[in-house]
């Protein structure tokens, strides 16, 4: 049985957090669209296994670091929905208090290092944390997640080779939703499967099914409790896909809607709703009890980010300096 190795509520929570990205992202896709969010706005639809899949397996003192489509993992992590939707919309409220906007959430209690919008330069800030980590001999490891996309970029081959050298505890975790904007692993990588190129660094590597939340748990924590035991780093890819455009301006154009069609018959909550149900862990009437809190959850942190007040520009040049900060 799938769920025999976790607990009632563990799974349920996981299904909840899962809806919740998805209705906090649609919802969120509503707000840009009325002007309420500016600038970039990238959403996680499609990848929610991959998200809650992998953070479920870390302690409380790991670090976390990702790219810009990190509305999801900020919520995983146990961020203040009204704050991360505050966030979005500029607002002084929001988690990185109207500064960072979508692409830079940042959350200190819950270990959310960020949010970055060039792609892979947040790989070396990873291992820069993991150096520490190892230095002050602390128990924790450093999940560094990132697009298919970024292994491309130079940035992505120091740092696998660096954390391999030093032997620093870093899980990499490559989230291959088979397009950077446009172009798809056969366009623009070497090689069509990105676990090999951790073959390179001498680098233990996996390639995971990342539509199903119960695989990416299960291979995530065998990782993250090798990273943990061994002191070492490892690399993971899931293979998921994002349903939406790359970001909310996006023709998507480079794909076809019988593509997009064929893999949502694949879409992550609904594979693990079925499966929950199937063993008994979930039925219809505690399904619709889960799903309309969730709805209720995201209006009020809808509300709560509408409502709030933009930064003051009094303000502006606060938290530019280390030492402005609170
Ligand atoms: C260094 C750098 N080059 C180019 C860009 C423009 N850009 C933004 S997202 C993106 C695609 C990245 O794709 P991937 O890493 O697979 O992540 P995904 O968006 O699919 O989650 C590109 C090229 C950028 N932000 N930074």
């Amino acid at each position: 049985m799938a769920t025999a190795t976790q607990n009632k509520e563990a799974l349920l929570e996981q299904y909840r957090m899962m809806v919740l990205i998805r209705v906090f992202e649609e919802r969120a896709a509503q707000l840009y669209t009325q002007a309420h969010i500016g600038g970039y706005c990238h959403l996680n639809i499609g990848e929610e296994a991959t998200v809650v899949g992998a953070l479920t397996t870390l302690q409380s003192n790991d670090y976390v670091f990702t790219a810009y489509r990190e509305h999801g993992h900020a919520l995983a992590l146990g961020s203040d929905p009204g704050a991360v939707m505050a966030e979005l919309c500029g607002k002084a409220t929001g988690l990185s208090k109207g500064r960072g906007g979508s692409m830079h959430l940042f959350d200190l209690e819950h270990r959310l290092y960020g949010g970055y919008g060039i792609v892979g330069g947040h790989l070396p800030l990873a291992i820069g944390a993991a150096l520490a980590a190892q230095y002050r001999e602390e128990d924790a490891i450093v999940m560094c997640l990132f697009g298919e996309g970024a292994t491309n970029i130079g940035m992505f081959h120091e740092s696998l080779n660096m954390a391999k050298v030093y032997r620093l505890p870093v899980l990499f975790f490559c989230v291959n939703n088979q397009y950077a904007m446009g172009s798809a692993p056969e366009e623009d990588s070497a090689v069509p499967e990105m676990w090999m190129k951790a073959c390179a660094y001498n680098m233990p590597a996996e390639r995971i099914d990342g539509m199903d939340v119960f695989k990416v748990r299960e291979a995530t924590q065998r990782a993250v409790d090798q990273v943990r035991s061994t002191g070492e780093p490892f690399f993971l890819e899931a293979v998921t896909y994002r349903f939406r455009g790359h970001s909310m301006a996006d023709a998507g154009r480079y794909r076809t809607q019988d593509e997009v069609r064929e893999w949502q018959q694949r879409d992550p909550i609904q594979i693990f709703a079925r499966k929950l149900e199937e063993e008994g862990v979930l039925d219809t009437g505690l399904r619709r009890e889960i799903d309309s809190s969730v709805e209720e959850e995201v209006e009020r942190a809808t509300q709560f980010a509408l409502e709030s007040p933009a930064p003051d520009v009094a303000d502006l040049y606060k938290y530019v300096y280390t030492e402005e900060s609170e």
